[in-house]
């Protein structure tokens, strides 16, 4: 199965979910940049402060900021494979990513895109209940991703790299299509 993986959707499509289920049934290290800015948060470093504002009003950290993250994680990227979660999210943080890959010789393998509907979203991420989840900044969120972040499906399909998969359903359900997706890859 191809374990160079990068999970692109819009929010709440389950992303870190079904990364964390894919990463500990296959070995492979989980990057989510949600999860490292929300570890800096709770610490209250200077990065956490910066970035909390900006994440509860549903916009989307610098990609300054987010490429200082991801850079100081990559180095721990080895050949038992890997999973960018929620990374890229813009073309500028995208067209940074590809040459730190070919400079560690770990070209990306597949992209898999989780499609779900706004009102499922919106209905998963109001029961979730993060400070990022109320009703307004959810809207905001899916505004922000069509604009800045659905630009990258295109990107990876002229890439070779995109595979779609449903993302309505139980848990369970859409990590045997993820994996299907990626054997028949
Ligand atoms: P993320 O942490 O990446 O989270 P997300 O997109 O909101 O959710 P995800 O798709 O991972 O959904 P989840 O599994 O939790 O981003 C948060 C914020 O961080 C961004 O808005 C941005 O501000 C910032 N950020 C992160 N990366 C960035 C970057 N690269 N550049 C700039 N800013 C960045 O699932 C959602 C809910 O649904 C959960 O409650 C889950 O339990 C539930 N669920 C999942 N699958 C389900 C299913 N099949 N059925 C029912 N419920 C389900």
């Amino acid at each position: 199965m191809k374990n160079r993986l990068l999970f692109l959707g819009p929010p709440g499509a389950g992303k870190g979910t079904q990364a964390a289920r894919l990463c500990a049934s296959h070995g492979m290290k989980h990057l989510s940049t949600g999860d490292l800015l929300r570890s800096e948060v709770a610490a209250g470093s200077d990065l956490g402060k910066e970035a909390e504002a900006v994440m509860n009003r549903g916009e989307l950290v610098s990609d300054t900021l987010v490429l200082a993250i991801v850079k100081a994680q990559l180095g721990s990227l080895d050949g038992g494979g890997w999973l960018l979660d929620g990374f890229p999210r813009t073309v500028v943080q995208a067209e940074a990513l590809a040459p730190l890959l070919d400079g560690l010789k770990q070209p990306l393998e597949a992209v898999v895109l989780l499609e779900l509907d706004d009102a499922v979203l919106i209905e998963r991420m109001l029961a979730r209940g993060r400070a990022d989840d109320t009703e307004d900044v959810i809207r905001h969120r899916l505004e922000v991703y069509r604009e800045k972040t659905a630009p990258l499906i295109d990107h990876y399909r002229q890439q070779g790299l995109l595979l779609s998969v449903e993302a309505q359903g139980s848990v369970e359900a859409i990590t045997e299509r993820i994996e299907q997706a990626l054997q028949g890859s």
